[in-house]
């Protein structure tokens, strides 16, 4: 009877439960995901992400400047991106290996957090992986 009664309750529960909470999560993410364009940097610790170095790289007619950086392995970076042109095609930035995406709005600088794991070359390129820079890690 009383282990009869306590499924009851944990049924009625649960079915109380789960429309609220997945109703908080598809808006919190969608939001969030929106608003700040920023995706690659929920993989990055609080931690990492307070002590990366910051790097400012622009997109210009020349394409992504500068198109060369270099960081150590296990070193936490913060890419500062800021679209200078209209005239690229550079309109996003990826990073194919370090599953990054980031759309580059005009003159607003977008943050993307990076993680190099181990010594090589991370490329950055734009969504046709034409325009292209690199970061070389030791
Ligand atoms: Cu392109």
């Amino acid at each position: 009877m009383n282990l009869k009664k306590l499924a009851t309750l944990f049924a009625a529960t649960a079915l109380f439960a789960t429309p609220a909470l997945a109703g908080e999560h598809a808006h919190g993410a969608a939001a969030g995901e929106h608003a700040h364009g920023d995706a690659a940097g929920a993989k990055l610790s609080k931690s990492d992400q307070a002590k990366a170095r910051t790097v400012e790289i622009t997109v210009t007619k020349a394409g992504f400047e500068p198109a060369e950086v270099r960081a150590k392995a296990g070193e936490p970076l913060k890419l500062v991106v800021t679209r200078k042109t209209e005239k690229t095609c550079a309109t996003e930035i990826v990073m194919k290996s370090e599953g990054v995406n980031v759309p580059l709005p005009l003159d607003k600088p977008q943050t993307v957090f990076v993680k190099p794991a181990k010594p090589g070359t991370i490329r950055y390129a734009c969504g046709m992986d034409m325009i292209a820079g690199k970061i070389v890690v030791e």
